[in-house]
């Protein structure tokens, strides 16, 4: 169902990120935008499951946790149909006399196999995704995350770009944004792009998550964490820190703007007026696609 609706979605949603850049070029803050794309990566009041996915690997979570809701609901019917079976076929009206069997081997044979079994059957996709998600041998661009006491820096590495976001509070909020999750600046990304992440914090431990995106990655002081994401659609996408990291730890929340990759490269362009690294000369892939272009 999730995938109709989200096919249905694509052209208002890309032309509505259209639109976002054109906003974003226009005014500063971007955020502060009326026309904002149409959020894909937010919860939602009474919210079941998952939130859409927005990238591969969050389409493979979503799958692995199709598969595993499933196994556990067989569990736990064949376990409450043994027990049921149990009660009513033993008591001591139904079977006055019990048997006084205190082994069998083929019963032990068949509850180490099947759970044997059954955990191979979760492992095998699960490693599988572990290695799927850990990171990207053809990336396209890097963008760093580094968690700070209480928001995020964030470094483009190949377009010469660094700033901090933070929250908008509440006091600023307009209508149409969304409370705690909102920051100024957003982080903009291209979509169809294999983006690498780097993760670290500057003080304490945070932790970089966007359940869209199906990332959660640990922000460690002295340590950078990789992972990355393909994104597939336009969109708004937001997270949170969360790892607990202090007073202001519901208060620094991550939130990207997808956008295509031309309307990508036009906001690199003029953020560089804003974010712009001084010094900075364009090198390895990016340098040869701007010389290309
Ligand atoms: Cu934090």
């Amino acid at each position: 169902m999730n995938r109709i609706k989200r096919g249905a979605g694509r052209v208002g949603r890309a032309a509505g990120a259209a639109v976002v850049a054109a906003a974003g070029m226009a005014s500063r803050a971007g955020a502060a935008s009326a026309q904002e794309a149409p959020v894909v990566g937010a919860a939602e009041p009474w919210q079941f499951g998952q939130q859409a996915a927005a990238s591969p690997v969050m389409a493979q979570l979503t799958d692995f946790h199709t598969l595993l809701l499933w196994i556990i609901a067989g569990i736990t019917l064949v376990v409450f149909a043994l027990l049921a079976f149990v009660m009513i076929r033993f008591n001591a009206r139904a079977n006055p006399t019990p048997a006084k069997t205190a082994h069998s081997t083929v019963i032990e044979v068949i509850w180490t196999v099947i759970p044997v079994v059954i955990l191979i059957v979760i492992a095998v996709p699960s490693f599988k995704l572990l290695y799927f998600q850990d990171r990207i041998e053809d990336a396209e661009m890097t963008i760093k995350a580094i968690g700070r006491q209480w928001y995020w820096d964030y470094e483009y590495p190949d377009h010469g770009l660094a700033f901090s976001a933070y929250m908008i509070p509440d006091e600023e909020i307009q209508p149409g944004q969304r409370r705690l999750l909102e920051t100024d600046p957003a982080v903009v990304l291209p979509t169809e792009t294999n983006i690498r992440i780097q993760v670290t914090a500057g003080d304490v431990l945070h932790s970089w998550a966007v359940p869209a995106f199906g990332i959660k990655m640990d922000a460690v002081p002295g340590r950078l964490n990789e992972t990355w994401v393909r994104i597939l659609d336009p969109g708004t996408y937001y997270g949170q820190c969360s790892e607990l990291c202090g007073l202001g730890h519901a208060f620094m929340p991550i939130m990207i703007k997808a956008v295509p990759k031309d309307a990508f490269a036009a906001w690199v362009e003029t953020a560089r007026d804003d974010y712009g690294v001084a010094g900075f000369e364009p090198q390895g892939r990016v340098a040869a696609a701007a010389a290309a272009e």
